[in-house]
């Protein structure tokens, strides 16, 4: 028998998702949602998505369109700044990267808009890269309309609330704009890993 105890045992003692939740979250395996108002009605042949701003020719989607739009399947760990968490989370969608390829763009900002009037603002290199989506299936399910149905932004990186639910308008801005909970005293960026909540955070 061997006298060394390996390494490795203490390891495996940790519980998986350990080094997946950040500071300050708890782990969730429901779905709550958070909307600051009203959850709105869109008829699928009112509904559009569209990049505007700064760039070289903006450009528009009818429901249709973005469903031929090439999709993916990210499975991405979600995070709000009220606490939870949920990981491993299934969503459908487009990339954003798909949305803006051979687009010419301008500025280095991005004010999100959606259907009810939320807004929210990101730098344009967090939403592209694989970094961030139009979602508009959850769960193997179409998205429910009180998560963001028809589609929303999806942008697991940053605190929830930078995935606008309902989304209908990306445009691009050369200077920073905050967006409804940012100019309310959120942080402006967000990322859930350096704990920014807040503004000073
Ligand atoms: N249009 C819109 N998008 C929104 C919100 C909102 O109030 N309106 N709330 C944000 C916040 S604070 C969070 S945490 C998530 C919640 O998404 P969920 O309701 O699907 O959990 O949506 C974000 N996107
Ligand atoms: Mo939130």
């Amino acid at each position: 028998m061997s006298p060394i105890t390996r390494g490795f045992r203490r390891r495996q003692e940790e519980p998986p998702e350990g080094n997946r939740l950040p500071p300050g979250q708890y782990l969730t395996r429901d779905f709550p949602v958070l909307s600051a108002g009203p959850t709105p009605d869109i008829p699928l042949d009112e509904w559009e998505l569209s990049v505007t701003g700064a760039v070289d020719a903006p450009r528009r989607w009818s429901w249709d369109e973005l469903q031929a739009l090439p999709k993916e399947q990210p499975t991405v760990d979600i995070h709000c700044v009220t606490s939870w968490s949920k990981l491993d989370t299934g969503w459908e969608g487009v990339s954003v990267d798909t949305l803006l390829d051979g687009l010419d763009v301008f500025g280095a900002y991005v004010v999100v808009r959606s259907y009810g009037g939320y807004t929210t603002n990101l730098p344009l290199e967090d939403m592209t890269d694989g970094k961030a989506w139009i979602a508009y299936g959850y769960d193997g399910a179409p998205l429910e309309p009180e998560h963001g149905g028809p589609a929303r932004l999806l942008v697991p990186h940053l605190y929830f609330w930078k995935s606008a639910k309902w989304v209908t308008e990306l445009e691009i801005v050369e200077t920073d704009e905050p967006g409804f909970w940012e100019t309310l005293g959120y942080h402006d960026y967000g990322d859930p890993w350096r704990e920014q909540r807040y503004w000073g955070d």
